[in-house]
């Protein structure tokens, strides 16, 4: 069998619930990651981010033996790399790529890389990284070949197959999505198939590394600028005193429209990232999807302005500020522009803000060092004269619609 060992390299969101299902299916997986005290947690059964039922599929894989993480690259079969691909931190550096981790990783793999290995790329990737990738390989191995000069006679083979996971349903997703999977030639597309048809009921789907790259950015983007789409909308509808979730509603009754729902932003680090790689290769061609990202990210400031203006209208303004998270139901804080909103809140001088987070235990450091504390949500229905929704939460979707009937509430979720 070709796959008797398959080592994961960063066990992040997308690595780790990768490498434990891939272990569960019975195959050894070796975890790689630089980060000490995740690979030590991984190692004593437990996680080290949120995603439900993970750690029980983790801790049954570390008992049997089939998952050990580690912080340095052994050999393998296959080596699958999920890494970050974030933008690069420099001011100037205007939403280009961040391609680092990747090269990294790359030079972590080169020494232990043997004749017959498939190195496959899940990290969502500008056009022609795992072109990229074979490069690095290819200058730290010149002893071995690559399929960009030998095609399918290559030693290694090399695929591009993105992670298309919706964070809170990843083990799911990870076994019942379709697959893209782009080879360098046919041979990489025909094993890497072979393995994603070991834990994958969806359908795998070959086509070129280029275009897999292209695919799983074209689906952000498309999510993106239907979002946009709904944000302008909403924006619009305020002007002209439409109810835009009135108005969506009876615009999707056509057979042919879907609009997605307007919110207070786009968050989360794929949808609100992934389509500025577009922008970065295609800057002149890429215009309405530059547009959306902007459109996007101003809804945050736009809600900020709608709050201020309410809270003109009282003498001692308390405003309720519901949910922090990125989206609904979930804990993840990170890129949220909920939470941006209350830090903005906060730095325009606010006294008295009410945060209500029924998914975390305590505040992010950026509010609690302002001397911010957690509310709950009856606490905060009661005392706030200003509410405002930011995360359609299930818990405020249950609430009582009479306790916000004297308050002036703004509801960027549309879930009153
Ligand atoms: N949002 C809206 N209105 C909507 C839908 C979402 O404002 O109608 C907002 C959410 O509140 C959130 C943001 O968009 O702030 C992103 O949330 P999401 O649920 O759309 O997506 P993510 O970022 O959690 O996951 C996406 C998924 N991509 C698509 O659905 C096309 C997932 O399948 C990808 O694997 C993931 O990005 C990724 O890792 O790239």
């Amino acid at each position: 069998m070709p796959f008797q060992t398959v080592s994961v390299i960063g066990l992040g969101y997308i690595g780790l619930p990768t490498a434990a299902v891939i272990a569960s299916r019975g195959i050894d997986v070796i975890g790689v990651d630089v980060v000490k005290e995740a690979v030590e947690t991984i190692n004593a059964g437990k996680i080290h981010i949120v995603e439900p039922d993970l750690d029980i599929v983790v801790r049954s894989v570390v008992t049997t033996g089939k998952l050990r993480a580690t912080t340095q690259a052994e050999p393998a079969d296959v080596f699958m790399v999920a890494v970050p691909t974030p933008f690069k931190q420099a001011a100037d550096a205007n939403h280009s790529p961040d391609l680092s981790y990747i090269e990294s990783a790359a030079k972590m793999i080169a020494p232990v890389l043997a004749k017959g290995n498939l190195v496959i790329l899940e990290s969502t990737s500008p056009v022609g990284t795992t072109e990229k990738l074979a490069g690095w390989l290819k200058s730290a191995r010149p002893d071995l070949s690559f399929p960009q000069d030998k095609g399918d006679l290559a030693d290694i083979k090399v695929a591009h197959c993105p992670e298309r996971v919706l964070p809170g349903h990843v083990l799911q997703e990870l076994v019942s999505n379709d697959r893209v999977i782009g080879g360098m030639s046919s041979a990489c597309s025909q094993l890497a198939t072979q393995l994603y048809q070991k834990f994958v009921r969806g359908e795998c789907i070959v086509t070129s590394a280029r275009t897999a790259e292209m695919a799983k950015l074209t689906e952000n983007s498309f999510r993106d600028v239907n979002i946009a789409f709904a944000n302008e909308l909403s924006v619009i509808c305020d002007k002209l005193k439409i109810n835009v979730w009135e108005l969506i509603r009876l615009a999707n009754r056509h057979p042919r429209v879907n609009i997605l729902n307007p919110g207070p932003g786009v968050g989360g680090h794929c949808i609100a990232v992934d389509p500025w790689f577009i922008v970065d290769s295609c800057p002149e061609e890429a215009k309405m999807i530059k547009q959306a990202r902007l459109i996007n990210d101003d809804k945050p400031h736009y809600v900020v302005n709608q709050i201020i203006r309410a809270a003109d209208e009282f003498k001692r303004p308390v405003i309720a500020c519901l949910g922090l998270a990125f989206k609904a139901d979930i804990d993840d804080l990170r890129e949220s522009p909920a939470l941006n909103i209350v830090e903005d809140l906060v730095d325009k001088g606010f006294a008295e803000i009410l945060a209500v987070e029924p998914n975390i235990k305590k505040l992010p450091e950026s509010l609690s060092k302002t001397g911010l504390q957690l509310t709950s949500l009856d606490d905060a229905l009661d005392k706030a004269n200003v509410i405002v929704v930011l995360v359609d939460h299930k818990q405020f979707k249950a609430t009582d619609r009479t306790k916000f009937a004297t308050k002036v509430v703004i509801d960027t979720r549309g879930i009153i």
